[in-house]
């Protein structure tokens, strides 16, 4: 059975105060879970904080990680972070392929198999992002562009590295937005995301963490992880408050 995982992604909010009172709430809510806690939970912070987070959550339940990695692992790259460095500050989880980054920054399916190569060759965990604007929704294109999105990384991963990597389905158009896929609807896609992972991998598809993201919140985080291929959340804005994490956590 595969364990559940809510992963709060800050995007690019924080201060050293806010993140301070963020973290301790939701490392103390995380512990005084029972032992017979389901979800596993992680934050993904803005890299400058990766050190506050190591110092608040060493020794808690709470895994951290970073929002995006160099596709290269040193050198003349100004301004970008390698994924040893994200190493070297204890983080186990990175996400490569948000939308936002694909939009803003132009990333295109190629480079984020390179950056979730690179992460996995630093021992972290890839949180791998596809999913559709509301334009390609309504062509009746979702399932081209997930499928070419899963596909470049697919194409460049060992059978061996596909266990290690988190998949995420956000809708572009639930993002920020307030609007949720609804649960059929994300179920669909993560079915058909597990069955492409299936056509290289049985085994490791019935295995691979598929997230939902895209405005999850208390009130529906419940009935979308009761799909049965929604393994959790990537959650944007209601990462941002140790009550609604919490309450995602509790639900998941
Ligand atoms: C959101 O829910 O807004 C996200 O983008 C989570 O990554």
């Amino acid at each position: 059975m595969r364990r559940k995982l809510v992963i709060g992604n800050w995007k690019m909010n924080g201060s050293r105060d806010s993140n301070a009172a963020l973290l301790s709430g939701i490392a103390a809510g995380v512990a005084a879970e029972s032992a017979a806690r389901q979800a596993d939970c992680a934050v993904c912070a803005p890299a400058p904080y990766l050190a506050q987070c190591q110092a608040a959550l060493q020794g808690s339940p709470v895994a951290w990680g970073a929002q995006d990695v160099s596709a290269y692992a040193a050198g003349a790259y100004t301004g970008e972070v390698a994924a040893s460095m994200l190493a070297d500050f204890g983080c186990r989880y990175v996400i490569v392929g948000h939308s936002e980054r694909r939009a803003y920054h132009h990333e295109s399916n190629e480079l984020v198999a390179k950056k979730a190569l690179a992460a996995l060759a630093a021992g972290l965990t890839p949180v791998v992002c596809v999913g559709e604007t509301l334009a390609e929704r309504e062509a009746g294109q979702t399932n081209v562009v997930v499928c070419a999105q899963l596909q470049a990384v697919l194409d460049v991963l060992e059978t061996s590295a596909l266990g290690k990597i988190v998949l995420a389905y956000e809708p572009v158009w639930a993002i920020g937005t307030g609007k949720t896929a609804t649960p059929a609807m994300a179920q669909e896609v993560h079915a058909q995301l597990r069955k492409q992972v299936a056509t290289r991998d049985a085994a490791v598809a019935g295995g691979v963490q598929i997230l939902y993201g895209g405005s999850m919140k208390p009130e529906n985080a419940g009935e979308l992880m009761a799909q049965p291929d929604i393994d959790g959340g990537l959650i944007g804005g209601a990462a941002l408050k140790a009550a609604d994490f919490l309450a995602i956590v509790h639900a998941a």
